[in-house]
């Protein structure tokens, strides 16, 4: 049965694939966070709008050796790195007094400017023309490494990856989607999200295999996958960027370390920053959310003002447990 026009496009489930109709029976089925469901493909929990996103990304993307591939567990700061990282590739267009043009951040929100492959791309089109599209090329994803388009991981492209604490991470994803959900479905409890965080049930979960996965790839080929942590950028933010541009081959220079560069991105991207943008407090994405939905608190550590000593031991043991011997701790 086709669902209500009204609903916004990231609820709207029913405009699938006859592909993806044909999968969905076969997978495990789950009550997702927005009310739908959530279905497990490859190990990892996605809505039927998604599913559709990952086949035709999977299918058709072609990565290139130049491209950059920004990957995060949702809710880790995915808004913030896309901001980071299209202002560090594009820092000599924009900045500097000599510049004429008004950085796009100031007008756009960051998801609009580097867009998700499985959750705008191949969702709007099942083949996007990307190749025209000038080097370096930068998307975003959620993808668990495993569910990569295998081009991604032939290529020479590389990865940036971005986790964050558990706990902010399941906080974060709860108030993103009880803001999400229609009214009429009500909000979920802090203790159902709590309950389906941690029997992995989460978008693009479970949490702990998605970071264990990317973990490994960056420890194994560290020229390939850059692991960062959102608390690591909050407490360093100048080493964090400096590591980011070096991992991209885009040092900055000794003109650049004496000019203010890199106070002037971590400035322009900062929450302060754009949470207080106009684009940012009042506009809507292409897929429906309300931009505003993605800037909340952005601090470290806010669970504590949510998450009572049990549920927060609940998350640390479940965590603690299948990160055992991976020597990541989070
Ligand atoms: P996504 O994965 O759905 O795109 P993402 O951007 O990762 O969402 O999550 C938003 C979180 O990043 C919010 O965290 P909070 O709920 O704990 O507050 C949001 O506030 C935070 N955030 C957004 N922009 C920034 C920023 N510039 N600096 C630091 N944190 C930020």
């Amino acid at each position: 049965m086709p669902q209500s026009p009204s609903l916004p496009k990231y609820l709207q489930d029913d405009d699938i694939s006859q592909e993806c109709s044909d999968l969905l029976p076969s997978l495990q089925c789950e009550q997702g966070w927005l009310g739908a469901s959530l279905h497990l493909y490859q190990g990892f929990w996605v809505g039927p709008r998604h599913l559709k996103g990952v086949l035709a990304c999977q299918r058709h993307f072609r990565a290139q050796d130049t491209d950059i591939l920004l990957v995060t567990t949702p809710k880790s700061g995915t808004t913030w790195l896309k901001a980071i990282l299209f202002t560090l590739l594009n820092r000599t267009k924009y900045s500097g007094s000599g510049s004429q043009l008004q950085h796009p951040l100031l007008s756009q929100n960051p998801h609009d400017l580097v867009p998700f492959l499985e959750l705008n791309l191949y969702i709007e089109q099942d083949v996007p023309d990307l190749a025209s599209l000038p080097p370096p090329r930068l998307f975003a994803t959620h993808l668990a490494y495993q569910s990569l388009p295998q081009s991604v991981r032939d290529s020479k492209c590389k990865l940036v990856y971005l986790c964050r604490n558990p706990k902010d991470t399941c906080v974060s994803l709860w108030h993103f989607t009880n803001k999400l959900r229609p009214k009429d479905r009500g909000e979920n409890s802090l203790q159902e999200a709590l309950d389906r965080f941690c029997r992995g049930v989460s978008l693009f979960g479970p949490y702990w295999d998605h970071v264990l996965g990317y973990h490994k790839v960056s420890s194994e080929t560290p020229e390939k996958a850059l692991f960062l942590k959102y608390e690591d950028m909050k407490e360093d933010p100048r080493a964090s960027l400096k590591r980011l541009a070096g991992f991209l081959e885009c040092p900055f220079s000794e003109d650049e370390l004496r000019d203010g560069t890199v106070d002037d991105i971590l400035r322009l991207c900062s929450f302060d920053s754009l949470s207080g943008l106009e684009v940012n407090m009042s506009g809507k994405l292409a897929s429906g959310e309300e931009n505003k939905a993605f800037f909340r608190r952005g601090e470290v550590g806010d669970w504590v003002n949510y998450l009572s000593v049990d549920m927060a031991e609940r998350i640390d043991r479940v965590v603690e447990e299948k990160l055992h011997g991976s020597g990541l701790r989070l």
